[in-house]
């Protein structure tokens, strides 16, 4: 059975052993497990806190939260009702369809639109449309914003908050060089708001780190000693690299204890600036994660 629904939660099943496991609270993936070369067993490589909350009490603590329409505190004027990173990765997500299921992978669509809980903050017209993809090696997730108003632009940011599974103090992400970002970590707003040059070719996050890189690659790199996972994008011009270390990680009331040293944030999405879409109009923005075969 390629795609199982549970109580709270979508399973999808490979043919050849993948699978990858979804709560319709926030339609979070919580788990992918895939082999790293043909026929291995299938491994972990989402990080999910030991105390992330799953009860949909709270946006989950790790495998691949989705924000939207808001990234970090809201900034917009339509968004100040808002928490930070927006409201989808905190509502319940309907599970609309099985889209694909054959050998070569399976795909289900998750929808949300205006429920009342989220008119109560945010009165824009709008539909979520999210789809998700299992191959032998992969994982795909695209989001569909449609602007269903007749008249309004709809403005928002999106991104996907992917919890990669690496040893945090090993990892390397690429290519960055020479990319502009904005350090979050200074201590100051304007430090904060001052744009810097990337000048390594390759970025650890042995220490506290909260870069948004603008205008990158699309394509990347997250490597460290014998394993690693790359993600190509098409409609994603930014990336957050996000690893709270100790420093802030301690603090997360639902951060396991080191878990900081588990996994690195790599969360492709456009949240330099907003994107607007036009009335009736439709943005897609996609990634596939896959397991670098060695
Ligand atoms: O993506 C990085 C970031 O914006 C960090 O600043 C940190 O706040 C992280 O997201 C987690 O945010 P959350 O609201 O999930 O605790």
């Amino acid at each position: 059975m390629p795609v199982q629904r549970l109580d709270n939660r979508v399973v999808l099943i490979h043919p050849k052993g993948a699978t990858a496991e979804l709560l319709l609270y926030g339609a979070t993936v919580i788990s992918w497990k895939a082999g790293s070369r043909a026929n291995s067993e299938p491994a972990e490589r989402l990080f999910l806190s030991s105390k992330a909350l799953l009860d949909g009490s709270k946006a989950v603590r790790g495998g691949i939260p989705i924000v939207f329409p808001c990234f970090g505190p809201p900034t917009h004027p339509e968004h100040s009702r808002l928490s930070q990173h927006g409201f989808a990765r905190s509502e319940s997500w309907e599970l609309d369809s099985t889209v694909t299921d054959n050998d070569d992978g399976v795909s289900v669509r998750l929808t949300l639109g205006p429920t009342p809980s989220i008119i109560a903050k945010y009165n824009r017209s709008f539909h979520l449309a999210y789809v998700v993809t299992l191959q032998e090696h992969q994982l795909s997730t695209d989001l569909h914003v449609t602007n269903t108003s007749t008249s309004d632009g709809l403005e928002f940011q999106a991104l996907f908050h992917n919890y990669v599974l690496a040893p945090a103090d090993e990892v390397l992400v690429y290519p960055l060089q020479n990319i502009m970002y904005y350090d979050k970590t200074e201590a100051t707003e304007e430090g904060r708001n001052k744009p810097k040059v990337e000048s390594r070719s390759n970025v650890d996050v042995r220490k506290f780190t909260d870069s948004v890189y603008e205008d990158a690659s699309q394509k990347y790199e997250v490597m460290w000693p014998g394993e690693g996972v790359q993600i190509r994008t098409s409609g994603l011009k930014d990336v957050v690299i996000w690893n709270p270390q100790s420093e802030a990680g301690s603090k997360m009331a639902d951060m396991e204890d080191g878990g900081w040293k588990k996994f690195v944030c790599v969360e492709p999405g456009c949240v330099r600036g907003f994107t607007n879409i036009e009335p009736g109009k439709t943005w897609v923005g996609q990634q596939v994660l896959s397991v670098v075969l060695m």
